[in-house]
């Protein structure tokens, strides 16, 4: 099962109450106060880890909350501090407030932390009362209570190159090729029910992300919906897979003008996206003619030829990803370096 989106109520701890005592003991008359103060109350903490893959954790246990501080005692003894609640998220995690819907912190890389809910203060205890005029003071102050809320979590992936595409077009065929993760792949639709982000092979920091097909009509929710275009909201760069050998009777040009479509419906500014198209299937009878109808019909497109069956084209498209991430600069400097050198 894979959870990209999830709602959690969450609480820090409260501050443990300041104590009312007095020092009695033998042959020591009017001892005075004594009261300690209370310990603080936890935190709710969130930490990026990259060993999270997605927020499935969240999904059956929603509630968390830290623990509270214990109150003050007697013979100036501090109550302990609650425990934080430590929470791991998964990288590229947008945590909204239910509130109002605002994005109160987003994690972005292993190691990002966050102190989503503040534990409350501890209270204070009678001894801090004492003065030379009120030598017996019966004053505390109660600890304060710990923040809480309601929050969605949401995961967007990041990677530097997001592929788009029909089901079938083979999005998850080249993952494969260009990567060393093995995608399930198969002659059907919706083989890939969740996105993955892998590394290509040969370069230390250029990731994709392969993501479920979208078909004409996702915005409708049509298929599995457009929601899984939220995994390539964070690529710098869009890259449009389309079957050149119109395996399944597609009309190539139609499933382009759709991508771009249903992108447009989606918003977030991916039709505005930089991005290029890459020609797939062109090991199959027909899908020369089809590339040239496709370039007549969008002659401000360049579609990069390519199979990934015959591992046609794909030193070509590994080398044009690299360029291309240099170009926009989204992306370290380690692979602008790689990039020069593969130029
Ligand atoms: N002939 C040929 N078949 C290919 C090529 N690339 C992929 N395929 C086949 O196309 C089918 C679909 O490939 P997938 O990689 O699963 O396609 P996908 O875009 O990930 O599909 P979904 O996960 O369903 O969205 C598989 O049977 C692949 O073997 C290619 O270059 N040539
Ligand atoms: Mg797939």
């Amino acid at each position: 099962m894979f959870i990209d989106e999830v709602e959690v109520s969450l609480r820090a701890g409260n501050g443990g109450h300041g104590c009312m005592s007095f020092r009695r003991e033998k042959y020591i008359p009017r001892g005075g106060p004594n009261g300690g103060d209370g310990g603080n109350g936890g935190s709710v903490l969130l930490v990026c880890d990259h060993n999270v893959g997605d927020l499935v954790d969240y999904k059956f246990t929603p509630h968390a909350s830290a623990e509270n501080g214990q109150p003050g005692m007697g013979s100036q003894c501090h109550g302990r501090n609650g425990a934080d609640c430590l929470l791991r998220v998964p990288e590229g995690t947008v945590v909204h407030s239910m509130e109002n819907g605002e994005i109160v912190a987003e994690l972005l890389r292993h190691g990002d932390r966050v102190t989503l809910l503040k534990g409350g203060k501890g209270g204070i205890g009678n001894e801090h009362f004492k003065s030379s005029i009120v030598r017996a003071p019966r004053r505390t102050i109660p600890g304060e209570l710990g923040e809480n809320g309601k929050f969605r979590f949401e995961m967007k992936v990041i990677a530097d190159v997001g592929l788009v595409g029909f089901p079938n077009a083979g999005k998850s065929s080249l993952t494969n090729a260009l990567t060393a993760t093995e995608r399930p792949t198969g002659p059907y639709p919706f083989t890939t029910l969740h996105p993955k982000v892998a590394v290509v092979s040969g370069s230390e920091k250029l990731t994709i992300a392969d993501i479920p097909g979208i078909i004409g009509g996702a915005h409708e929710n049509r298929g599995l919906g457009f929601r899984f275009l939220r995994h390539v909201e964070r690529c710098p760069i869009l890259l449009f897979i389309i079957d050149m050998g119109a395996v399944d009777g597609r009309s190539p040009w139609e499933d382009f003008s759709t991508l771009r479509y249903e992108l447009s419906r989606y918003g977030s500014g991916l039709a505005e996206r930089p991005y290029s198209v890459c020609a797939n299937k062109m090991d199959v009878d027909g899908a020369h003619e089809n590339l040239a109808t496709f370039r007549e019909k969008f002659p401000n497109e360049t579609p990069l030829p390519i199979s990934c069956l015959a591992a046609i084209g794909l030193d070509k498209l590994r080398t044009h990803l690299l360029q291309m991430c240099k170009r926009h600069q989204k992306i370290s400097p380690e692979i602008q370096t790689q990039s020069a050198e593969a130029i």
